[in-house]
């Protein structure tokens, strides 16, 4: 019943007679981010078809020091030797003021071994979210960030610097989903706002506190960019239409303005595939950091798809009854779904484990909640569009 209604909420272009479609392509797919052969029966997933329907925290400052180790292999192979005191860090996570941006914040500071700068369009809010989830005061700091201004994100590297904090790990986490949106929208430079937002504003903080990591002198330095499934057309959630596609980049080098085209590949606008295509570039972006600063900066560049947090903010937009159904539809149907709570978890652990310490590497987690190096789609793990998409993004945020 539930997933019969779920099925209505698929975008119009879904029919039945997709069914065949959907089936033939399930063989190389993934459904919850790990791959049906190994996890998934085949009759299951046809029957889930069928339904169609710090100040500088130096060591003097900081209140709690634990050891903590340097190499990446998991943390209980290392011996005491190996492990060594070290400093609390610090993090900078965009959009920390609800859902998986917040879990994460409050999951490291309860470690007691992190300082969260949470940066965040929306000051008040951010505070009061801080509070209701019981970080205390000292474990973190709300700074203000929209990342729909490339003015407000230069504004806010000058704020960090000036705060004199080093910088040890960046996670770009931010993201708005306009699914129901008949017309664009754009951010204050005129980029149509998912892509403006979730990439091309991360795209320019990330670009900006490189040189911030890279004098940090903590021992595993990382940027994590946060990506989905759903940018991932080798999966089931990824072949829901509309698919992410970025064709040629050719509206995204257009301006994405609106004038020739709102949408990177220059077609017409669709919300929900502007969400997913930004995406997309999240994951491309992170393996093109990878390539070209792992070796030189020793920092770890990684993404993840945390799980489905089917009852964030990020669906506020969305038609009621799909805000119903979503969750459930999740939790019982296809078992993707996970609580903020874990979510923020797996996130804190590509932040902090040593045992993903692994760079150029998209995490995902199976049911057991074991993280594993996952497949990115053939689009999403494409160097060259990859380094197309770094060089008109250069241009659009004014790098080049
Ligand atoms: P939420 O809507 O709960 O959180 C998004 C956060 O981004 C909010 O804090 C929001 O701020 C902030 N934000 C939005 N626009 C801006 C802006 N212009 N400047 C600064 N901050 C901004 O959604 P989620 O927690 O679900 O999403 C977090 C990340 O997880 C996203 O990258 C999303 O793509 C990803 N993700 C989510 C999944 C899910 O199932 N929910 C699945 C896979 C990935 P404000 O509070 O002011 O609105
Ligand atoms: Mg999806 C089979 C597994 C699966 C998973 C893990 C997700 C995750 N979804 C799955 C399947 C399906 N979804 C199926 C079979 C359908 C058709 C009924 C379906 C539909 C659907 C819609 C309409 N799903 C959605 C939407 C959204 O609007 C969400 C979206 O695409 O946001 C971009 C969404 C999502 N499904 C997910 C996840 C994680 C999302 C949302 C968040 C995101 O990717 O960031």
């Amino acid at each position: 019943m539930a997933l019969q209604a779920a099925y209505s909420l698929l975008p119009s272009t879904v029919s039945i007679r997709k069914e065949g479609k959907f089936s033939a392509s399930l063989k190389e797919t993934t459904l919850t981010g790990f791959s049906f052969s190994n996890h998934l029966k085949a009759d299951k997933i046809s029957t889930l078809l069928t339904f169609k329907e710090q100040r500088r925290q130096s060591p003097r400052f900081s209140t709690v020091t634990r050891a903590q180790t340097v190499a990446t292999p998991p943390a209980n192979e290392a011996s005491p030797e190996q492990k060594k005191t070290q400093r609390k860090g610090t993090a900078v996570i965009t959009g920390a003021s609800s859902g998986l941006g917040l879990a994460t914040a409050k999951a490291l500071a309860e470690t007691g071994e992190w300082h969260v700068v949470m940066a965040c369009r929306n000051f008040l809010k951010a505070e009061k979210a801080a509070k209701s989830v019981g970080m205390s005061k000292e474990d973190y700091t709300v700074m203000h960030l929209d990342l729909a201004s490339l003015e407000s994100v230069k504004q806010f590297v000058d704020s960090f610097r000036r705060t004199e904090r080093p910088l040890d790990v960046l996670v770009c986490n931010a993201a708005v989903y306009q699914p129901t949106a008949k017309e664009p929208s754009f951010t204050a430079e005129g980029f149509e706002i998912s892509v403006g937002t979730n990439h091309l504003g991360h795209f320019l903080l990330s670009r900006l506190l490189l040189d911030e990591l890279k004098k940090s002198d903590y021992p595993s330095k990382r940027m994590i960019i946060v990506g989905s499934i759903t940018g991932n057309t080798n999966t089931l959630a990824g072949n829901v239409p509309p698919k992410a596609n970025l064709g040629d980049l050719r509206g995204l080098a257009s301006g994405l303005n609106g004038q020739n085209s709102s949408m990177i590949d220059g077609g017409e606008y669709d919300g929900a595939k502007a969400y997913k295509d930004s995406k997309v570039c999240n994951m491309l972006t992170m393996q093109e950091l990878h390539r070209r600063y792992h070796e030189e900066t020793g920092v770890t560049f990684a993404s993840l798809y945390p799980g489905c947090i089917a009852t964030t903010g990020l669906f506020r937009e969305h038609i009621p009854l799909f805000r119903l159904l979503f969750p459930p539809f999740q939790k019982y149907i296809t078992k993707g779904y996970v609580s903020e709570e874990e979510a923020g978890k797996r996130l804190a652990q590509v932040v902090s484990d040593p045992s993903l310490g692994k760079s150029g590497v998209y995490w995902s987690w199976n049911n057991n909640s074991s993280s594993f190096e996952n497949q990115l789609s053939k689009e999403a793990s494409d160097a060259e569009k990859a380094k197309k998409l770094w060089e008109v993004s250069e241009k659009l945020v004014g790098l080049a």
